[in-house]
C-alpha cells in the first residue's frame, strides 16, 4: 500500500512539471517488494529532448503517447499491449534535425523506468524470450536483466525508411534501452520481407520477452537470481 500511495505521490509530481514546476519533481526510487506494485516515473530534459515517462510493471495494462514519431508510438503501444504493461511517454525531441534524438532518448529512458522499477532484481525471473509472427515475419527476442548492458542486434530491414521513419533509429532506441535498463537483449528476424511487419514482430516479442523476464517467480520467495547474490554494478 505504502509503494502505490508513493507511487503516485510520484506521478503527481510529473504531472506538476507540466505546468511548469519542474522543481516539484523528484525520480523516485520504486518498490523492490515483489508482492507490492512495480512502477516507476522518470523525467528527462537535455537541450535535444524533453521526456516525461511513467511505467508500471503490475496490474494496470494500458498506453498514451504523444512523442511526435507516430511510427514509434505504435511500435511502443505493441509493447505495452503484448508486454502487459502500463506505458506513458510524452516527448518533445528536435524533430526539425530528424528523430534520432527523440528515438533514442526515449529508449534511454524506458531503460532508466525499468531499472527503478525493478531495483536490485530481486524475486523477478531475470530471462524472458518470445517468438512472434506476422505474416510472413518471424522474430525472436530474448532478454536477460543480468546487470550488464549487452545489445546484439542481427535485423536488418529491406527498405532504409518507412513513411519517413529510418529504421536504423530502432538500433539506437534498443541501445538506449540495454545501456539503462543493464539488460543483455538479443533481437533477430528468423525471416522476413516487409519492413513494418519485421519491426512490429520485434516489437511485440520485445514486449512478451519483458513481461516472462520481470515476472515475479513465487519459488524465489524475493531472492536475486543470480548466484552472485547481485545483479548489480557487475
Ligand atoms: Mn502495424
Amino acid at each position: 500500500m505504502f509503494a502505490r500511495i508513493w507511487y503516485y505521490s510520484a506521478l503527481k509530481r510529473v504531472e506538476n512539471t507540466r505546468t511548469g514546476n519542474g522543481k516539484l519533481f523528484m525520480n523516485p526510487q520504486l518498490t523492490e517488494n515483489p508482492s507490492g506494485t512495480r512502477a516507476a516515473a522518470v523525467r528527462r530534459h537535455t537541450r535535444e529532448t524533453q521526456i516525461e515517462l511513467k511505467l508500471e510493471l503490475d496490474g494496470n495494462i494500458h498506453s498514451l503517447f504523444d512523442t511526435g514519431v507516430p511510427f514509434l508510438d505504435h511500435m511502443l503501444d505493441q509493447v505495452a499491449r503484448h508486454g502487459q504493461l502500463g506505458i506513458e511517454i510524452k516527448a518533445r525531441g528536435d524533430l526539425q534535425i530528424d528523430a534520432h534524438h527523440t528515438v533514442e532518448d526515449i529508449g534511454i529512458t524506458l531503460g532508466q523506468a525499468f531499472a527503478k522499477a525493478l531495483g536490485d532484481c530481486s524475486g523477478i525471473q531475470r530471462y524472458g524470450y518470445s517468438y512472434v509472427p506476422l505474416d510472413e515475419a518471424l522474430s525472436r527476442v530474448v532478454i536477460d536483466f543480468s546487470g550488464r548492458p549487452m545489445l546484439i542486434d542481427s535485423v536488418e530491414f529491406p527498405l532504409t525508411t518507412t513513411a519517413g521513419f529510418d529504421y536504423a533509429l530502432l538500433h539506437e532506441f534498443f541501445q538506449g534501452f540495454c545501456n539503462h535498463a543493464h539488460c543483455t537483449l538479443h533481437l533477430d528476424c528468423i525471416r522476413g520481407h516487409n519492413g513494418h511487419h519485421i519491426a512490429e514482430t520485434i516489437f511485440k516479442a520485445f514486449g512478451r520477452a519483458l513481461r516472462m523476464a520481470v515476472a515475479v517467480d513465487p519459488a524465489l520467495a524475493g531472492a536475486i537470481p543470480s548466484t552472485k547474490g547481485t545483479l548489480q554494478d557487475v
